[in-house]
């Protein structure tokens, strides 16, 4: 056999055999040691072209032809298997990583908003489904609006450090107004009313103050802070009845049944005439209980008719027109309706509590 023939003979074996490999190839890996070992620099074809070489020169080109024939077809062969390898290695990692898009989340703890705060709402929304305006204010106060506005003397209980949180004025100086943390959502009333008037209107006037209230009081019933809910309406003719529907249908609404209540004679700075007022109790009907220590009543707010001090101390002409007003306790309430054993639970944070109160 000539050099030549010997050459044919040995490149068509090779091409036959790597083929056969690169067919047999499971992943690109192995594919890329095939390639590697057929055409790289140090490879199988390499070796064959050495002997190359020693042809005589006429013989060189015709060999030099079949050789790139074999290494043309070896990279079409490596081209082909090579996208057929990946595509299958997309389709397994596609497979592997399959995901059931079907199936529910997986959902983290859910949070709630606080029980006396769902109580704040709750009230608040049932005021304004009734047409009162909901209003806010500062929780740091200054003596007109907390106080002189609402008809409470200088010399008033109420006014003494030891009942109120008296704060360094944010202007500190000699001069500086005193100021304090309110101590009741009155003042947010007053500037309302003021407000109204400055803005040119006439009453009627209907407006809901929820909000937080601090007092220098602390044992097993009182909190230094704790959250009221004030509602006054003004307009001409005004009365005590208008006071007794609208306590009726709040309290019936909030405790998702009919109450009785009923009205008792009281003192408040701010209203004349003023009245507790109490409900049927809704833990013994009436028949008298522990809770209600067996009278079958339980005291829930304060109310009364504006005192005129009030309404001319914000500019309202007390011959004209007339108001009712009352405040409530939201932890009380809050307390009556969901059967709260003890104040304390509302500020001790205890998750467990807080859970349970949750939904
Ligand atoms: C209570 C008593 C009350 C008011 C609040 C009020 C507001 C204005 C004028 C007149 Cl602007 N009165 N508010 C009236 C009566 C009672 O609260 O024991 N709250 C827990």
């Amino acid at each position: 056999m000539s050099d030549i023939e010997a050459l044919n003979e040995q490149l068509a074996g090779l091409q036959e055999e790597a083929l056969k490999a690169f067919s047999g190839a499971t992943d690109l890996a192995v594919l890329e040691q095939l390639r590697v070992a057929y055409l790289g620099k140090k490879g199988a074809l390499t070796e064959v072209l050495k002997g190359v070489g020693k042809l005589p020169p006429e013989q060189r080109p015709v060999i030099g032809q079949q050789v790139n024939a074999v290494k043309q077809a070896l990279a079409t062969a490596l081209d082909a298997m090579e996208s057929e390898l990946a595509v299958k290695a997309k389709a397994e990692r596609i497979e592997a990583e399959r995901l059931d898009v079907t199936l529910p989340g997986r959902s983290g703890p859910v949070g709630a908003l606080h029980p006396v705060q769902q109580g704040l709402d709750e009230i608040t929304a049932i005021f304004s489904q009734m047409g009162f305006a909901v209003a806010e204010g500062p929780e740091i106060e200054n003596e007109f609006h907390n106080f002189d506005a609402l008809n409470i003397p200088p010399e008033h209980p109420a006014r003494a450090m030891h009942d109120t949180f008296f704060v360094k004025g944010l202007s500190s100086g000699e001069n500086a107004e005193p100021m304090l943390l309110r101590t009741h959502t009155s003042p947010v009333q007053i500037r309302a009313m003021r407000r109204f008037l400055e803005e040119g209107h006439e009453p009627p006037l209907a407006v809901v103050a929820p909000g937080r209230v601090y007092r220098c009081d602390y044992d097993v019933t009182h909190s230094p802070m704790f959250h009221q809910v004030e509602v006054f309406k003004v307009d001409h003719d005004v009365s005590m009845a208008h006071l007794k529907g609208v306590l009726k249908h709040f309290l019936s609404t909030y405790f998702e049944r009919e109450v009785d209540i009923r009205l008792r004679p009281h003192y408040f700075p701010f209203t004349e005439p003023s009245a507790e007022v109490d409900i049927g109790c809704v833990f013994c009907a009436r028949k008298g209980c522990r809770i209600c220590k067996g009278s079958g009543w339980i005291e829930v707010l304060g109310s009364g008719m504006i005192h005129p001090n009030v309404l001319r101390s914000v500019g309202i002409d007390s011959s004209i027109f007339s108001g009712f007003a009352f405040g409530l306790g939201v932890e009380r309430l809050v307390m009556l309706k969901q059967g709260i054993p003890d104040l304390r639970l509302f500020f001790e944070n205890d998750v467990r509590f807080l859970r349970r109160m949750g939904s």
